[in-house]
Protein backbone atom coordinates (compact mmCIF):
# COMPACT_ATOMS: atom_id res chain seq x y z
CA UNK A 1 0.00 0.00 0.00
CA UNK A 2 1.54 3.19 -1.20
CA UNK A 3 -0.86 5.91 -0.36
CA UNK A 4 -2.18 4.31 2.64
CA UNK A 5 -0.71 3.43 6.10
CA UNK A 6 -1.72 0.91 8.73
CA UNK A 7 -0.35 1.02 12.18
CA UNK A 8 -1.43 -1.52 14.45
CA UNK A 9 -0.69 -0.68 18.36
CA UNK A 10 -2.29 -3.34 20.95
CA UNK A 11 -6.15 -3.04 19.92
CA UNK A 12 -5.39 0.58 18.45
CA UNK A 13 -5.21 0.83 14.48
CA UNK A 14 -4.56 3.71 12.69
CA UNK A 15 -5.08 4.48 9.35
CA UNK A 16 -3.03 7.25 7.68
CA UNK A 17 -4.40 8.59 4.19
CA UNK A 18 -0.50 9.38 2.89
CA UNK A 19 -0.35 11.26 -0.42
CA UNK A 20 0.66 14.30 1.82
CA UNK A 21 1.86 16.27 -1.61
CA UNK A 22 -2.02 16.56 -3.02
CA UNK A 23 -3.32 17.06 0.33
CA UNK A 24 -4.07 13.15 0.73
CA UNK A 25 -6.31 13.66 -2.26
CA UNK A 26 -8.29 10.24 -3.28
CA UNK A 27 -7.07 8.34 -6.50
CA UNK A 28 -8.35 4.85 -7.22
CA UNK A 29 -5.14 3.53 -6.48
CA UNK A 30 -5.67 5.50 -2.22
CA UNK A 31 -9.04 3.85 -2.34
CA UNK A 32 -7.99 0.21 -3.37
CA UNK A 33 -5.23 0.51 -0.94
CA UNK A 34 -7.70 1.94 1.90
CA UNK A 35 -10.26 -0.83 0.92
CA UNK A 36 -7.41 -3.23 1.77
CA UNK A 37 -6.31 -1.37 5.07
CA UNK A 38 -9.98 -1.74 6.05
CA UNK A 39 -10.08 -5.41 5.54
CA UNK A 40 -7.15 -6.16 7.44
CA UNK A 41 -8.76 -3.92 10.46
CA UNK A 42 -12.07 -5.54 9.95
CA UNK A 43 -10.17 -9.42 10.03
CA UNK A 44 -8.22 -8.58 13.50
CA UNK A 45 -10.53 -9.08 15.90
CA UNK A 46 -8.41 -7.90 18.68
CA UNK A 47 -9.02 -4.30 17.41
CA UNK A 48 -11.04 -1.97 19.27
CA UNK A 49 -10.50 1.61 17.80
CA UNK A 50 -9.37 2.84 14.70
CA UNK A 51 -8.29 5.88 13.92
CA UNK A 52 -8.43 8.14 10.86
CA UNK A 53 -6.02 10.77 9.99
CA UNK A 54 -4.14 12.29 6.91
CA UNK A 55 -0.24 12.55 5.94
CA UNK A 56 1.51 16.36 6.19
CA UNK A 57 -0.10 19.42 5.95
CA UNK A 58 -3.86 18.49 4.87
CA UNK A 59 -6.61 15.67 6.02
CA UNK A 60 -8.18 14.61 2.71
CA UNK A 61 -8.72 16.90 -0.47
CA UNK A 62 -11.41 14.59 -1.78
CA UNK A 63 -11.66 13.32 -5.20
CA UNK A 64 -7.82 13.69 -6.88
CA UNK A 65 -9.46 15.68 -9.77
CA UNK A 66 -6.14 14.86 -12.03
CA UNK A 67 -7.42 11.01 -11.72
CA UNK A 68 -11.09 11.53 -13.36
CA UNK A 69 -11.13 10.38 -17.00
CA UNK A 70 -12.90 12.79 -18.91
CA UNK A 71 -12.83 11.00 -22.03
CA UNK A 72 -16.25 9.94 -24.13
CA UNK A 73 -15.66 6.25 -22.95
CA UNK A 74 -15.12 7.17 -19.13
CA UNK A 75 -17.69 9.78 -19.10
CA UNK A 76 -19.95 7.76 -16.70
CA UNK A 77 -16.80 7.76 -14.67
CA UNK A 78 -18.64 10.57 -11.75
CA UNK A 79 -21.09 7.88 -10.88
CA UNK A 80 -18.99 5.22 -11.48
CA UNK A 81 -16.61 6.23 -8.80
CA UNK A 82 -19.16 7.28 -6.41
CA UNK A 83 -20.83 3.95 -6.92
CA UNK A 84 -16.87 1.84 -6.47
CA UNK A 85 -15.51 3.99 -4.11
CA UNK A 86 -17.14 6.55 -1.72
CA UNK A 87 -20.23 4.73 -1.14
CA UNK A 88 -19.08 1.53 -0.14
CA UNK A 89 -16.51 3.10 2.01
CA UNK A 90 -18.68 5.21 3.78
CA UNK A 91 -20.91 2.44 4.55
CA UNK A 92 -18.03 -0.08 5.77
CA UNK A 93 -16.89 2.71 8.13
CA UNK A 94 -20.63 2.93 9.33
CA UNK A 95 -20.41 -1.09 9.62
CA UNK A 96 -17.53 -1.31 11.77
CA UNK A 97 -17.62 -2.97 14.87
CA UNK A 98 -15.05 -0.47 16.84
CA UNK A 99 -15.39 2.70 17.28
CA UNK A 100 -13.85 5.36 14.76
CA UNK A 101 -11.79 8.21 15.97
CA UNK A 102 -10.72 10.98 12.93
CA UNK A 103 -8.21 13.11 13.46
CA UNK A 104 -8.39 16.05 11.46
CA UNK A 105 -4.69 17.36 10.95
CA UNK A 106 -5.35 19.95 8.69
CA UNK A 107 -7.34 20.74 5.53
CA UNK A 108 -10.57 18.29 5.13
CA UNK A 109 -12.27 19.26 1.32
CA UNK A 110 -15.02 17.55 -0.80
CA UNK A 111 -15.64 14.29 0.16
CA UNK A 112 -12.43 14.38 2.90
CA UNK A 113 -14.69 16.64 4.42
CA UNK A 114 -17.56 14.11 4.75
CA UNK A 115 -15.07 11.15 5.29
CA UNK A 116 -14.33 12.76 8.40
CA UNK A 117 -18.13 13.24 9.16
CA UNK A 118 -18.87 9.21 8.37
CA UNK A 119 -16.65 9.33 11.52
CA UNK A 120 -17.89 8.33 14.94
CA UNK A 121 -15.91 11.27 17.13
CA UNK A 122 -13.90 13.79 15.08
CA UNK A 123 -11.08 15.91 16.96
CA UNK A 124 -9.43 18.48 14.69
CA UNK A 125 -6.30 20.41 15.13
CA UNK A 126 -7.46 24.50 15.30
CA UNK A 127 -5.28 24.90 11.90
CA UNK A 128 -7.91 22.44 10.10
CA UNK A 129 -10.34 23.23 8.08
CA UNK A 130 -13.68 22.21 6.79
CA UNK A 131 -14.67 23.06 2.90
CA UNK A 132 -17.79 21.62 0.94
CA UNK A 133 -15.85 22.18 -2.15
CA UNK A 134 -18.03 20.45 -4.32
CA UNK A 135 -20.07 23.55 -5.80
CA UNK A 136 -17.14 24.91 -7.31
CA UNK A 137 -16.72 22.26 -9.29
CA UNK A 138 -20.63 21.88 -10.07
CA UNK A 139 -21.26 19.24 -7.81
CA UNK A 140 -22.89 18.81 -4.92
CA UNK A 141 -21.82 17.06 -1.44
CA UNK A 142 -21.78 13.45 -1.84
CA UNK A 143 -20.05 10.66 0.14
CA UNK A 144 -23.20 11.40 2.59
CA UNK A 145 -22.51 15.00 3.23
CA UNK A 146 -26.02 15.66 2.30
CA UNK A 147 -26.99 13.27 5.38
CA UNK A 148 -24.55 13.83 7.83
CA UNK A 149 -24.56 18.06 7.83
CA UNK A 150 -27.83 18.84 8.58
CA UNK A 151 -27.95 16.52 11.02
CA UNK A 152 -24.92 17.67 13.03
CA UNK A 153 -25.35 21.93 12.12
CA UNK A 154 -29.23 22.00 11.03
CA UNK A 155 -30.11 22.71 7.75
CA UNK A 156 -29.90 26.24 7.09
CA UNK A 157 -26.32 25.94 7.96
CA UNK A 158 -25.94 22.50 5.86
CA UNK A 159 -27.51 24.22 2.68
CA UNK A 160 -25.35 27.41 2.92
CA UNK A 161 -22.17 25.42 3.45
CA UNK A 162 -23.43 23.01 0.54
CA UNK A 163 -24.10 26.10 -1.55
CA UNK A 164 -21.22 28.44 -0.97
CA UNK A 165 -18.56 25.92 -0.50
CA UNK A 166 -17.08 28.64 2.04
CA UNK A 167 -14.39 27.36 4.53
CA UNK A 168 -15.05 26.91 8.17
CA UNK A 169 -12.49 26.48 10.95
CA UNK A 170 -12.07 23.81 12.93
CA UNK A 171 -13.29 25.69 16.28
CA UNK A 172 -16.38 26.98 14.00
CA UNK A 173 -16.90 23.50 13.32
CA UNK A 174 -16.82 22.49 17.09
CA UNK A 175 -18.87 25.38 18.30
CA UNK A 176 -21.86 24.13 15.53
CA UNK A 177 -21.47 20.68 16.19
CA UNK A 178 -20.02 19.38 13.68
CA UNK A 179 -17.25 17.93 15.14
CA UNK A 180 -16.15 17.01 18.93
CA UNK A 181 -13.66 18.91 19.59
CA UNK A 182 -11.02 21.64 17.93
CA UNK A 183 -7.43 21.50 19.92
CA UNK A 184 -4.29 23.07 19.27
CA UNK A 185 -2.35 21.78 16.62
CA UNK A 186 0.13 20.64 18.88
CA UNK A 187 -1.85 18.77 20.99
CA UNK A 188 -3.91 16.85 18.38
CA UNK A 189 -1.50 13.75 18.15
CA UNK A 190 -1.57 13.28 22.17
CA UNK A 191 -5.55 14.02 22.38
CA UNK A 192 -6.00 11.16 19.54
CA UNK A 193 -4.05 8.93 21.51
CA UNK A 194 -5.51 9.27 24.49
CA UNK A 195 -9.06 9.59 23.12
CA UNK A 196 -8.10 6.14 21.38
CA UNK A 197 -7.21 4.33 24.24
CA UNK A 198 -9.71 5.23 26.17
CA UNK A 199 -12.46 4.20 23.86
CA UNK A 200 -10.64 0.73 23.44
CA UNK A 201 -10.74 0.26 26.78
CA UNK A 202 -14.32 0.90 27.21
CA UNK A 203 -17.15 -1.96 26.06
CA UNK A 204 -16.96 -2.06 22.31
CA UNK A 205 -20.23 -3.44 22.07
CA UNK A 206 -21.67 -0.58 23.63
CA UNK A 207 -20.53 1.89 21.86
CA UNK A 208 -21.18 0.54 18.37
CA UNK A 209 -24.31 0.63 19.27
CA UNK A 210 -24.75 3.69 20.46
CA UNK A 211 -23.50 4.49 16.63
CA UNK A 212 -26.40 2.08 15.40
CA UNK A 213 -29.12 4.32 16.92
CA UNK A 214 -27.75 7.67 16.91
CA UNK A 215 -28.06 7.21 13.02
CA UNK A 216 -30.84 5.38 13.27
CA UNK A 217 -33.17 8.59 14.75
CA UNK A 218 -32.68 10.28 11.59
CA UNK A 219 -35.40 8.55 10.12
CA UNK A 220 -37.07 6.87 13.07
CA UNK A 221 -40.34 7.56 14.65
CA UNK A 222 -40.21 7.83 18.61
CA UNK A 223 -42.19 4.70 18.59
CA UNK A 224 -39.47 2.74 16.57
CA UNK A 225 -36.30 4.54 18.35
CA UNK A 226 -37.39 3.20 21.60
CA UNK A 227 -38.07 -0.29 19.87
CA UNK A 228 -34.77 -0.53 18.41
CA UNK A 229 -32.95 0.69 21.87
CA UNK A 230 -34.74 -1.67 23.53
CA UNK A 231 -33.70 -4.41 20.80
CA UNK A 232 -29.95 -3.38 21.08
CA UNK A 233 -30.35 -3.36 25.09
CA UNK A 234 -31.45 -6.50 24.96
CA UNK A 235 -28.41 -7.85 22.49
CA UNK A 236 -25.81 -5.54 25.15
CA UNK A 237 -27.41 -7.46 28.12
CA UNK A 238 -26.29 -11.11 27.09
CA UNK A 239 -22.77 -9.37 26.83
CA UNK A 240 -19.44 -10.18 29.07
CA UNK A 241 -18.98 -6.78 29.51
CA UNK A 242 -22.35 -5.60 30.87
CA UNK A 243 -21.88 -8.30 33.44
CA UNK A 244 -18.28 -6.86 34.03
CA UNK A 245 -19.69 -3.28 34.17
CA UNK A 246 -22.08 -4.40 36.64
CA UNK A 247 -20.13 -6.23 38.96
CA UNK A 248 -17.10 -3.89 39.03
CA UNK A 249 -19.97 -1.25 40.09
CA UNK A 250 -21.20 -3.24 42.70
CA UNK A 251 -17.65 -4.15 43.76
CA UNK A 252 -16.27 -0.43 43.56
CA UNK A 253 -13.85 -1.36 41.37
CA UNK A 254 -12.12 -0.31 37.69
CA UNK A 255 -14.20 -2.33 35.03
CA UNK A 256 -12.46 -4.71 32.64
CA UNK A 257 -13.77 -4.63 29.37
CA UNK A 258 -12.71 -7.32 26.81
CA UNK A 259 -15.34 -5.83 23.99
CA UNK A 260 -17.02 -8.91 24.31
O1 LIG B 1 -15.32 11.41 -9.29
C1 LIG B 1 -15.77 12.42 -8.74
O2 LIG B 1 -15.33 13.54 -8.93
C2 LIG B 1 -16.89 12.29 -7.76
C3 LIG B 1 -16.43 12.45 -6.40
C4 LIG B 1 -16.35 13.67 -5.89
C5 LIG B 1 -15.88 13.84 -4.52
C6 LIG B 1 -15.13 15.11 -4.31
O3 LIG B 1 -14.39 15.13 -3.38
S1 LIG B 1 -15.36 16.43 -5.34
C7 LIG B 1 -14.35 17.70 -4.58
C8 LIG B 1 -12.90 17.53 -4.94
N1 LIG B 1 -12.04 18.37 -4.15
C9 LIG B 1 -11.89 19.66 -4.38
O4 LIG B 1 -12.49 20.25 -5.25
C10 LIG B 1 -10.85 20.38 -3.55
C11 LIG B 1 -9.76 20.93 -4.46
N2 LIG B 1 -8.69 21.50 -3.67
C12 LIG B 1 -8.75 22.73 -3.18
O5 LIG B 1 -9.71 23.45 -3.31
C13 LIG B 1 -7.53 23.21 -2.45
O6 LIG B 1 -6.43 22.42 -2.82
C14 LIG B 1 -7.69 23.16 -0.93
C15 LIG B 1 -8.68 24.25 -0.47
C16 LIG B 1 -8.15 21.80 -0.45
C17 LIG B 1 -6.32 23.46 -0.26
O7 LIG B 1 -5.79 24.64 -0.80
P1 LIG B 1 -4.26 25.01 -0.53
O8 LIG B 1 -4.02 26.36 -1.13
O9 LIG B 1 -3.96 24.85 0.92
O10 LIG B 1 -3.39 23.89 -1.28
P2 LIG B 1 -3.16 23.75 -2.85
O11 LIG B 1 -1.94 24.48 -3.26
O12 LIG B 1 -4.42 24.06 -3.60
O13 LIG B 1 -2.93 22.16 -2.97
C18 LIG B 1 -1.67 21.57 -2.68
C19 LIG B 1 -1.41 20.52 -3.74
O14 LIG B 1 -2.47 19.55 -3.66
C20 LIG B 1 -1.48 21.09 -5.15
O15 LIG B 1 -0.62 20.31 -5.93
P3 LIG B 1 0.72 20.96 -6.59
O16 LIG B 1 0.27 22.09 -7.43
O17 LIG B 1 1.53 21.41 -5.41
O18 LIG B 1 1.35 19.82 -7.34
C21 LIG B 1 -2.90 20.82 -5.55
O19 LIG B 1 -3.09 20.74 -6.94
C22 LIG B 1 -3.11 19.44 -4.92
N3 LIG B 1 -4.54 19.17 -4.68
C23 LIG B 1 -5.33 19.65 -3.72
N4 LIG B 1 -6.55 19.18 -3.84
C24 LIG B 1 -6.55 18.35 -4.91
C25 LIG B 1 -5.25 18.36 -5.47
N5 LIG B 1 -4.94 17.65 -6.53
C26 LIG B 1 -5.92 16.92 -7.10
N6 LIG B 1 -7.19 16.89 -6.62
C27 LIG B 1 -7.53 17.57 -5.53
N7 LIG B 1 -8.77 17.50 -5.05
Amino acid sequence: MSTISLNITGSIATITLNRPDKLNAFTREMHADLREALSAVEADKNLRCLVLTGAGRGFCAGQDLADLDFSPAGKEELSNTIEKNYNPLILRLQALPMPIVCAVNGIAAGAGANLALACDIVIAAESAAFLQAFSKIGLLPDSGGTWFLPQRVGVARAVALGMLAEKISASQAAQWGMIWQAVPDAELANTTQKLAEKLAAMPTRALVAVRLAMRAQATQTLEQQLNLENQLQGQLGQSKDYLEGVNAFLQKRAPVFTGK
